[in-house]
């Protein structure tokens, strides 16, 4: 990139005074349904046919379409007919809604709530904190009670955090050889969607998904079937009610959301509920150690700024955070993905 780089002509800034627009372009077309109608039809359709479908108007279908060609989310052919719209091999896989991989939801949460907030991040550096005051008219001292402020609200963030799990989700579990625990609870486990990726790579394990009761009732009716034997259910807050026995515990993208004092007080917990020899799996975004990169997890830690109490860190701050709570050996594991994964043992 370096090498480019013009001072009359300075590509970065170009790229990155546009980069909110690409998202948008994307987001829009999957909230409108385009990758989804161009999947079920099975075969190319014009722009015209496209807006008809769903209910759009030809103009701006046509401008989104092209735009949607430019950003390589679409493919375009000439016929004598006029343009054909259809999906590229990675829109089918990841931008529609029924695709095993799909990351829709994560999408329209993006769109829909962590944009909204952005919005206000000049606020959230100034003052050192979340917005949802701004963006939402709420209190931001409890930030989950803000987060889920509606059961649509709840729904949509439970959706978006499970859509992860079918890109990242086995390279974390598999990331150590978990199979000697058998007995795994699931903190803040949401959605679910890694507790089944859990149990389908340790085939002996069951998983017990703990979160607020509300976020459990609508994992069982949404998301987990109950034939799923091997998933339960525990109803709790961590930070204020028991935490049972087990041999590993599961935080994933819990202690992000939180402070240094709050982490320590959740794994000190952790650690006395836990059996000897037993341990606990933090799955998160590792940042570098001198925080010169990922880029995409220096963004989410602005992201924990406007949305939560937390930030990303990196392994040596987790692995102070475990040493605090009592942890013992410390194993960290980058996985090359966007999520990362670090045992401590008891
Ligand atoms: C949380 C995770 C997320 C709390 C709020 C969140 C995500 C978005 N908002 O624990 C998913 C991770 N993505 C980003 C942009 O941070």
């Amino acid at each position: 990139m370096g090498s480019t780089e013009d001072l009359d002509y300075p590509q970065i800034i170009v790229q990155y005074s546009s980069g909110f627009l690409i998202s948008k372009v994307m987001f829009t077309a999957c909230e409108l349904g385009v990758f989804d109608l161009l999947l079920e039809s099975g075969k190319p359709l014009s722009s015209d046919a496209i807006a008809a479908n769903l209910g759009a108007s030809i103009i701006g279908m046509k401008r989104l379409l092209d735009a949607c060609v430019g950003l390589k989310l679409l493919a375009v052919e000439m016929t004598h007919e006029g343009a054909l719209y259809r999906n590229t091999e990675i829109s089918n896989a990841y931008l529609t809604k029924s695709s095993p991989k799909s990351q829709y939801h994560i999408m329209m949460y993006y769109s829909n709530t962590v944009y909204l907030c952005w919005q206000h991040l000049a606020d959230a550096v100034r003052e050192g904190r979340n917005q949802y005051k701004r963006a939402f008219g709420i209190s931001s001292k409890d930030p989950f009670g803000a987060m889920y402020r509606s059961d649509e609200e709840m729904l949509k963030f439970m959706a978006g955090q499970n859509s992860v799990w079918s890109i990242c989700g086995r390279d974390v579990l598999a990331a150590f050889d978990l199979s000697p625990f058998t007995q795994i609870y699931d903190l803040g486990g949401g959605g679910g969607a890694l507790a089944q990726e859990y149990v389908s790579l340790y085939p002996n394990s069951t998983v017990t998904i703990y979160d607020l009761p509300k976020v459990v009732r609508v994992a069982k009716e949404q998301f987990v079937s109950p034939e799923e034997r091997q998933i339960a259910f525990h109803e709790g807050d961590f930070f204020n009610d028991s935490i049972p026995e087990a041999e590993l515990y599961i935080l994933s993208k819990i202690l992000h959301d939180w402070d240094d004092d709050k982490c320590i007080q959740l794994l000190a917990k952790v650690y006395k509920a836990c059996k000897p020899g037993g341990g606990v799996l933090l799955v998160e975004s590792l940042l570098n150690e001198d925080k010169s990169g990922p880029v995409e997890t220096l963004l989410y830690s602005l992201n924990m700024l406007v949305q939560t109490e937390g930030k990303e860190r990196t392994a040596a701050e987790y692995s102070k955070l475990l040493g605090a709570a009592g942890f013992g050996v410390i194993q960290v594991k980058r996985t090359g993905k966007l999520y990362d994964a670090v045992l401590g043992r008891k």
